[in-house]
């Protein structure tokens, strides 16, 4: 779940409050009346279909509002995906997590996490509704704020949810920040797409791509064989297994501007996988000006999500096995 299409949503339209918000079972809430449910409002997202884009308030972790169901959701995918993850997700993405003293008792509450966080990296949470139009979230992440969902899905959720919600954004996302270089590459990510939004919806495509290859569905080279440090790949158990095991995806070396000509699909596993060699190629790569890459990537046409180039570095050809055949990318 992750990145919206780079047009601007069209006009939101307000819907019921979120039927999947787990709040209200809580004891007695203590949220004002305001935040007792979260607005969600349905933008029609042109070219990926439906995406809701939510109310752009920062909100307090309703901690003492979630239900014993919340909790229990957030044991099982903790402990599902911690038991998957050892020996698939890098080393630093394992400990940061255990640094940060995650457990699968309890969600985590946020101001515990911004303790160490902050004194890591500089680096705080913020609650939010869900997906922020780019803007919001562009500048959040320039100031160091990463936005978390303050709702956790629902247990008939548990294998698939359409948006990111607190376990995608807590437990896939927030742990990396507390890496100093991946830290650094975040904030310049929100900078680069501060601007990026300046400069037009080309240029944010290249930006959303970019967030999607690396920061969502990134692997990392290491000593032992391709690690995981994608959020997306980490907070799915089916994912978590595809990305590294099966012979169908491409796995092609980083290649800044060849990933910002690469589309992608928000609702299938991915077809391409970028690898990195370390977090420094990472902050490396969005050091120089982005505005010239853009002119250059204005001139050459956007690829397919399956394809491979002859200047690709192919650490794995995909056999292509169950891609999807229709809406091509
Ligand atoms: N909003 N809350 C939230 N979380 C995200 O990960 C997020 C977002 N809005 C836009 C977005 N991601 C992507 O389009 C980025 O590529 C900008
Ligand atoms: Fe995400």
């Amino acid at each position: 779940p992750g990145p919206l299409s780079s047009r601007r949503c069209g006009s939101a339209k307000k819907v019921p409050a979120c039927a999947g918000s787990s709040l209200g079972k809580g004891r007695g809430s203590k949220l004002q009346a305001m935040n007792a449910k979260p607005a969600r409002l349905e933008n029609i997202v042109t070219d990926k279909g439906k995406v809701p884009v939510y109310a752009t308030g920062i909100i307090e972790q309703p901690w003492d509002d979630y239900s014993d169901g919340d909790h229990d959701v957030w044991r099982q995918l903790y402990e599902r995906q911690r038991e998957i993850l050892v020996g698939r997700a890098c080393d630093e993405f394992l400990a940061a997590q255990d640094a940060m003293g995650m457990t699968p008792d309890r969600i985590p509450k946020f101001a515990d996490i911004n303790a160490v966080l902050e004194a890591a990296t500089g680096w705080t949470l913020i609650g939010v509704e869900g997906l922020l139009p780019e803007l919001d979230f562009f500048d959040h992440l320039a100031n160091r704020r990463f936005p978390v969902t303050w709702w956790i899905r629902r247990p008939d959720q548990i294998d698939y949810i359409a948006e990111p919600d607190l376990f995608h954004d807590l437990f896939g996302h927030v742990p990396l920040l507390m890496n100093p270089l991946f830290a650094d590459y975040m904030q310049a990510y929100g900078r680069g797409g501060v601007k990026a939004h300046g400069v037009g919806p080309e240029a944010l495509a290249n930006l959303t791509r970019l967030y999607w290859y690396t920061v969502e569905f990134g692997l990392i080279n290491t000593s032992q064989g391709l690690r995981i440090y994608g959020a997306g790949i980490v907070s799915s158990k089916g994912e978590s297994l595809y990305s590294l095991e099966s012979p169908a995806p491409n796995r092609l070396g980083f290649d800044l501007e060849r990933i910002m000509r690469t589309r992608y699909r928000i609702d299938t596993f991915q077809k391409t996988y970028f690898v990195i060699d370390s977090f420094e190629q990472l902050m490396e790569a969005t050091r120089p000006d982005c505005v010239p890459i853009y002119e250059r990537r204005a001139t050459l046409e956007s690829l397919p999500a399956g394809s491979v180039l002859d200047s690709d570095e192919v650490i794995q050809r995909g056999n292509g096995d169950g891609w999807a055949a229709d809406g091509d990318v």
